[in-house]
């Protein structure tokens, strides 16, 4: 399979919808032309990424929103997509007819049809304004967690899951899509170089984002495709290091700028096989009557069980 991932340099707040569309069907006609037959894009592609900024709801759905999926300013990116014959994978902040609001990714196949959807499961930030922070991190305010679960959808005789940004730094996130037989996982991510809850190094947040990907593909057999917004946004930086992974845990490709950028690989989906009917051979070698605990316990706090009596 051609995989492409389409990083997105800056969105600034006085872009507007059908400019990005622009760029992304720009890219997409790359991607095409690269021999890829699906594109990656970020989280929150079409708007710069505005939980950064404090807003009421009612502001944040009016400007930032969308009321339907495609709609005019989206469809451009549909048509490329059926024209051309590729698929994709897109993030944005979706509005329900009942006036829910969710940080959303949809599955588009080769025909341009929305095959699947994910609502984001791992929302990071606070829903307070922390007036001392030099931005906010408005996930909890603006977004419900997600409930759609993680699903894996056949599309082109491949199984693709999907997930964003946050999701890809928890282990339970790859494990559910690789236990519906995942072969390529899918996240867009808009990734502050700051830190605004603790000081921690910058480098810490691109290294961090590797290994949590690197980690997942050999653990799960996975390909990763992996999207990033990136660049200075209004002045508010973010990392690029968008990347696709193999199964081995190796690096195939990775974007060198944070400017909008296609990266490419032909990814062999034998090698996840290869992964698991050996080391991660699930059926063999999980014993999950010893893990009850992740699906019982939040956090580590809950008091630890009476050991058994021994002897
Ligand atoms: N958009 C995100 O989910 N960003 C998060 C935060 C924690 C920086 C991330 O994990 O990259």
């Amino acid at each position: 399979m051609g995989l492409a991932v389409a990083q997105m340099g800056a969105v600034n707040l006085a872009d507007t919808r059908a400019a990005v569309v622009r760029r992304l069907v720009e890219m997409l006609r790359e991607a095409a032309a690269r021999q890829a037959e699906f594109v990656v894009f970020p989280e929150l592609a079409l708007t710069t990424f505005f939980p950064r900024y404090w807003m009421d709801e009612a502001e944040a759905v009016a400007r930032f929103f969308e009321k339907s999926m495609p709609n005019a300013d989206v469809q451009p990116l549909f048509d490329a997509a059926r024209e051309l014959g590729v698929g994709f994978y897109l993030g944005y902040a979706e509005l329900t007819p009942e006036g829910r609001r969710y940080n959303t990714a949809i599955l588009v196949d080769r025909g341009a049809n929305i095959v699947g959807k994910y609502r984001k499961i791992h929302l990071p930030g606070h829903a307070d304004h922390k007036t001392e922070a030099p931005f906010q991190h408005l996930e909890k305010k603006f977004f419900e967690v997600g409930d759609l679960g993680f699903g894996v959808w056949n599309t082109e005789g491949v199984n693709i899951g999907m997930c964003l940004c946050n999701d890809r730094r928890w282990p339970e996130t790859y494990r559910v899509m690789s236990l519906q037989s995942a072969e390529l996982i899918v996240l867009g991510y808009n990734t502050p170089s700051l830190n605004i809850h603790w000081n921690e190094p910058a480098h810490l947040r691109t290294t961090t984002h590797e290994i949590v990907l690197q980690a997942s593909a050999y653990q799960n057999a996975v390909w990763i495709g992996a999207a990033a917004k990136c660049g200075h946004e209004d002045g508010h930086h973010m990392i690029g290091s968008s990347m696709i992974v193999a199964p081995s845990g190796e690096i195939v490709a990775r974007a060198s700028g944070e400017e909008d950028e296609v990266i490419v690989a032909r990814i062999d989906l034998d090698m996840g096989r290869m992964f698991r009917e050996h080391v991660f051979n699930f059926a063999r070698h999980r014993s999950p009557q010893h893990y009850r605990l992740i699906v019982e316990r939040t956090g580590a706090g809950d008091p630890l069980p009476t050991p058994p009596v021994q002897g």
